[in-house]
């Protein structure tokens, strides 16, 4: 026996893609379904990213979910870049006429958002199984799942595939539809949380012999640091002690001392580039991680997922209220057009600050000169500070 439901819009993953398309849906007066297959707790502890783009720390604040971001989240004005151990400082308020961005846990921007979709009535299903996804190729389409022992099926106008890298929704589309651009890194980030408070008043980013190193925050007494290692690196082989020789020797500046404490988490992620081509397909259109990843160096997985989201809610808030689909129809091609800009800068951001193992010594000049270019050319500081602080939503 198969339970019907009807929704406007079935979402397919509760993380920064699918809560904030469900609210911005919900504040347009358009229905919503956000299935999730994790728990709600497991998605709020999750520990992934950490800076919001000053774009999605204005969305969020109009979206009425901002209020403790805005009294616990951090402000930064600056990066520091720190090679041959000398730190240069990219002054984004001087050089993006007084942007910025907000230092707030991933985790935390969906706890307000769950909180927010609860207090408002939304229907967000944790710990569903067997999702599915059918007929997105007419305009019936459907979402089956199981909870609890009990079989559903979602009858919609729309599904977000706002399902992640891993999710069901991107697989779904036929063979033949999509194109995959993917670049793989020779290396991933060995990332820890530590209880030691932040070393530096903004965050550093190290090109270091040794490898990249990267040093963030969370709050004024939890550190988040990154080191480059193998991609496929055995995060058993990394006691903390080896953790924090490790950094303090990437760091090391004259004057400057990095401040250790217990580590709370560690892990490693791998690094890739990926877009597919186009992000939608019939009724279903995919939205951040399902369609595209970024290497982390950049501070853009988030972001982008977001700004996704922004033109979907957008252009289905226009067909609902007009029947017209002329945004629906430019969905892809007006997300496209940001993503692989933020790609772009994202890979630059990546081939400027790491190792590569296959480098020669060219490589290695050709990268010193890149970054004194970036630290003393405005032209040049300029263009990493307005692609960091986030471009314009178009
Ligand atoms: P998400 O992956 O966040 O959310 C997808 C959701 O769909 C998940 O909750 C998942 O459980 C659910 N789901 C998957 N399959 C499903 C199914 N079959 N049925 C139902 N639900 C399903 N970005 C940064 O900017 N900075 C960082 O430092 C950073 N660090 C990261 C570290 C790690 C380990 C990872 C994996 C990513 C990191 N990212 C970082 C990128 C990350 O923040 C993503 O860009 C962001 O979470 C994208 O959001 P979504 O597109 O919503 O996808
Ligand atoms: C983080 O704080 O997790 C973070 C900050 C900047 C990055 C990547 C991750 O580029």
């Amino acid at each position: 026996m198969q339970i019907s439901q009807r929704t406007q819009v079935g979402i397919v993953g509760a993380g920064p893609a699918g809560l904030v398309l469900s609210h911005l849906l919900h504040l347009h007066g358009i229905e919503s379904i956000v299935v999730e297959n994790r728990s709600r707790q497991y998605v709020e502890e999750r520990v992934r990213a950490g800076v919001l783009e000053q774009g999605t720390v204005n969305l969020l604040t109009e979206m009425g979910v901002g209020e403790r971001m805005k009294a616990e989240g951090l402000v930064h004005y600056g990066i520091e870049l720190r090679f041959g151990g000398r730190g240069h400082r990219i002054d984004f308020h001087e050089l993006t006429g007084g942007k910025g961005i907000t230092i707030y846990a991933q985790n935390e921007v969906l706890r307000d958002l769950n909180n927010a979709r609860i207090a408002t009535g939304g229907q967000v299903l944790f710990e569903v199984e067997n999702v599915s996804i059918h007929d997105f190729d007419d305009t019936r389409p459907k979402i089956r799942y199981r909870k609890d022992g009990a079989d559903y099926e979602v009858s919609c106008d729309f599904i977000a595939g706002c399902d992640g890298f891993h999710g069901i929704c991107r697989p779904s589309i036929p063979a033949g539809v999509l194109t995959e651009y993917d670049r793989v890194y020779p290396f991933g980030w060995l990332g820890i949380l530590a209880e030691a408070p932040p070393s530096a008043e903004e965050l550093v980013y190290t090109y270091h012999d040794r490898g990249f190193a990267l040093l963030s925050m969370r709050t004024p007494h939890i550190s988040r640091l990154y080191l480059q290692c193998k991609p496929d690196e055995n995060i058993d082989h990394w006691e903390d002690e080896r953790i924090w020789r490790e950094l303090h020797t990437r760091f090391a500046s004259d004057g400057w001392k990095l401040t250790e404490g217990p580590i709370l988490q560690k892990g490693v992620t791998g690094m890739r580039s990926f877009v597919v081509e186009p992000m939608q397909y019939g009724s279903l259109f995919l939205a951040g991680d399902s369609a595209h990843i970024v290497p982390p160096t950049g501070a853009k997985g988030l972001n982008l997922a977001i700004a996704d989201v922004t033109v979907l809610a957008r252009a289905l808030h226009r067909f609902y209220a007009t029947g017209n689909r002329s945004l629906l129809d430019q969905y892809s091609s007006t997300c496209l057009r940001r993503v692989w800009k933020v790609q772009r800068f994202s890979w630059w951001m990546t081939s400027m600050l790491h190792r590569f193992p296959d480098e020669n010594p060219f490589d290695r000049r050709r990268q010193l000169a890149e970054l004194d270019y970036v630290t003393t050319s405005r032209a040049a500081s300029t263009s990493l500070a307005e692609n960091y602080v986030g471009l314009p939503m178009e």
